[in-house]
């Protein structure tokens, strides 16, 4: 009789919190650290991660369905979502490929839900529809000031060479900022097993570490030491 292969699951992290905290950063060491210990793992991001997702993100990035209200918004999220879960999420995790993104569905419970004013019902009923019960085993919620947040965007424009002129979400006001910033504590309050919290105020090296302790506490196939 053949036996089944014994293959450990392949895990889904998510990461979130407001603008400019440092997720892109992090998920890009995360996935180096994990690519050290010969794991598999994509990166990916919300909105987009496929091509059908990815242009819903470039109409909603540009504006483009602000007038429509944020209960169209949370719509247009999750209609991407669906997709990107279908075509890239599932598919990767079957065949044993980790998948890390950067920001999935808390991004619209904050966002259009606890900070635009969607309802949950609305949000819970988007949520079920686009999972499909691919929920994330690990999320890292990113937690800072925002204002110390913008200061780094505005440098990244800096040194970018580019001017900054504030997507979707980027141009609300700061107290709508730190709104979304409690309520990201909110979720990851009401998600204790799933959730951590993590300040991002502190440098890319010892944040990557503390993600780094995170994950390997919680993922034992990580507790050996980089293959050489
Ligand atoms: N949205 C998204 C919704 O409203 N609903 C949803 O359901 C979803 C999925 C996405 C927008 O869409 C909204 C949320 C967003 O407004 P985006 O461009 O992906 O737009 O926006 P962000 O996710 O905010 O991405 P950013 O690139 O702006 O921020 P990151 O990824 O958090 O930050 P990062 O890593 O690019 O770092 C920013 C700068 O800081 C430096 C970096 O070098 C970079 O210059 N940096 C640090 N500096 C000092 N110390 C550290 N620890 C640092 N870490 C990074």
């Amino acid at each position: 009789m053949l036996e089944a292969p014994n293959r450990r699951p392949a895990r889904f992290i998510t990461f979130e919190g407001g603008e400019g905290v440092g997720k892109s950063t992090q998920v890009r060491r995360l996935l180096n650290n994990l690519g050290d210990r010969d794991i598999e793992a994509v990166r990916t991001r919300e909105p987009g991660g496929t091509p059908k997702a990815e242009a819903i993100r470039s109409f909603i990035l540009q504006g483009r369905s602000e007038e429509w209200g944020a209960g169209a918004e949370a719509v247009l999220f999750a209609a991407a979502r669906l997709d990107h879960v279908n075509q890239l999420i599932a598919p990767n995790l079957a065949k044993g490929t980790w998948v890390i993104s950067d920001r999935f569905c808390d991004s619209t419970r904050a966002y259009q839900g606890l900070t635009g004013g969607v309802n949950d019902g609305l949000i819970d009923a988007l949520e079920n529809l686009a999972l499909d019960g691919h929920v994330p085993d690990l999320t890292i919620v990113l937690d800072m000031d925002p204002a110390l947040a913008f200061k780094r965007v505005e440098q990244r424009a800096v040194e970018d060479g580019l001017q900054l002129t504030g997507d979707r979400f980027e141009k609300e006001e700061l107290d709508w900022h730190q709104r979304l910033r409690e309520n990201f504590l909110d979720i990851a309050a009401n998600n204790p097993d799933r959730c951590v919290v993590l300040s991002a105020e502190q440098g890319e090296e010892k944040l990557e570490a503390a993600i780094w302790e995170v994950v390997s506490g919680r993922f034992p196939e990580l507790q050996t030491g980089p293959v050489q």
